[in-house]
């Protein structure tokens, strides 16, 4: 019988990667009756340049763009995928490639993208964030500590003058960012309009009175267009953040609306709301190191990444390999979680630790991250029982402790936030 499939032309054990190939790896399962030379020969086909049969002819040279299946480990593979396969500086292409149909193949009962290393040859059609760590650092005159926020909490409901009230206790607290909810858009009860113009009113007043800089992360998600505009009118406002929710938007949007706020010399806070539906499942999916390492290159200037002791998944060494991927100039290899990155001339990108924290969690997250972070506190200071300034006041306190080599329980003789914070919540580590 006629040679009906050609997968197996797709692995090559002995394979060395070329220089400028992009290598990925990949946790695999095959299905049952499926070898695993099988499996990972479907892998490399169907994320390059194969089909499920042989065909009546190709031209020469499809052998030069055949992905490599080549060093199967257990249940791991590595793939190489020549230069040539790619758009220079097209994200979403990549993502239809390594992370595209494969996912969908009956022949594989589960496949995770774990991580990708990408050449100088791809990495440098990419910008990278605009502002980067040190760039926010010197728009937020923040020296050493991290960076502070919260957002008003309920998620939604405030009208627009609830919530830059709210804002402005929280920056009288001493943060230095207020934030809008993942899902706080425009609604009718708390227009985009009014809340930038009421937010920006009560930014100069808190700037004016504590003499420090303040900002907001306000959320320009929406359709691409919209986004142009509220961008705009955020920058006019004199506003220097923008917050997008970068999965749901989707990486063609991020890549444009990196380079509008670019353009006006702001930063980009990510938030990876709907990365839990593929990134945490340890058989299926893909990994928030790889989403982080996009997010990088594409150029966010901040991006969440957990916080291992609050209430979202995330466990310790999940969140530093993540931290490493967004921060290092090289990004070492780790196991099976990371593969070695080198980054050129790519600003790094600040870790974003939030979810179920409160006051008594802020020197376990700096203990975790250290200091190259942004720390947002959201129920844990407007649950405080003395209310949204006297919180925020806690978390400051909690943070200063841990930078001058203080207990909390020392800190608190002196803080009757920090004390009342500690009577509430003790060191609970939310679920
Ligand atoms: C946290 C938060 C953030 C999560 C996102 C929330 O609020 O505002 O969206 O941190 O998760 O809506 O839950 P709390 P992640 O501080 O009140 O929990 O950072 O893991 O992407
Ligand atoms: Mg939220």
């Amino acid at each position: 019988m006629a040679k009906v499939e050609w997968y197996a032309d797709f692995v090559d054990e002995g394979h060395s990667p070329l220089k400028d190939d992009i290598v990925a790896l990949f946790y695999f399962e095959p299905a049952a009756g499926i070898s695993k030379k099988e499996a990972v020969g479907r892998i490399a086909s169907e994320s390059s340049t194969g089909t499920w049969t042989t065909l009546f002819t190709m031209p020469p040279r499809m052998k030069k763009l055949m992905a490599t299946a080549f060093e199967i480990d257990g249940n791991f593979v590595k793939v190489a995928y020549p230069i040539g396969l790619w758009e220079e500086g097209n994200a979403p292409q990549l993502l239809s490639g390594i992370a595209g149909n494969i996912f969908g193949m009956k022949a594989i009962e589960n496949l995770r993208l774990v991580d990708a290393s990408f050449p100088h040859a791809y990495v440098r059609n990419f910008k990278g964030p605009g502002c980067g760590m040190e760039g926010i650092r010197r728009m937020m005159k923040v020296k050493k500590r991290p960076l502070t926020g919260a957002v008003p909490k309920p998620k939604v409901g405030f009208s627009a003058a609830e919530h830059a009230a709210i804002g402005y206790e929280t920056w009288m607290g001493g943060f230095d960012l207020v934030k809008d909810d993942e899902n706080l858009t425009s609604t009718h009860f708390n227009r985009f309009e009014e809340r930038v113009k009421l937010m920006t009113r009560l930014r100069e007043k808190a700037e004016k009175e504590t003499g420090e800089e303040k900002d907001a992360l306000i959320n320009i998600t929406a359709p691409v267009a919209q986004m142009e505009k509220r961008a705009k009118m955020l920058h006019e406002n004199g506003w220097r953040y923008a917050m997008v929710d970068v999965v749901v938007a989707g990486t063609c949007a991020v890549q444009h609306m990196r380079e509008v706020l670019a353009d006006y010399g702001m930063a980009m806070h990510a938030h990876r709301a709907m990365h839990a539906s593929f990134d945490r499942n340890p058989k299926h999916g893909i990994t928030m190191q790889f989403l982080a390492k996009m997010h990088r290159l594409i150029g966010v200037d901040q991006i969440h990444a957990g916080t291992a002791v609050g209430k979202l998944v995330g466990d310790r060494k999940e969140v530093q390999s993540v931290a490493n991927v967004l921060r290092e100039k090289v990004t070492k290899a780790e196991g099976k979680m990371l593969l070695r990155q080198e980054w050129g001339g790519i600003k790094g990108a600040f870790p974003v630790s939030s979810g179920g924290l409160h006051p008594a969690l802020v020197p376990e997250v700096m203990d975790i991250f250290g200091n190259e972070c942004v720390i947002l506190v959201s129920g844990g200071i407007h649950g405080h029982p003395k209310g949204t300034r006297a919180g925020a006041k806690a978390s400051m306190d909690a943070m200063h402790a841990k930078m001058d080599g203080k207990t909390l329980e020392e800190a608190a003789k002196k803080s009757a936030e920090l004390r009342a914070a500690l009577e509430k919540w003790g060191y609970l580590k939310p679920r």
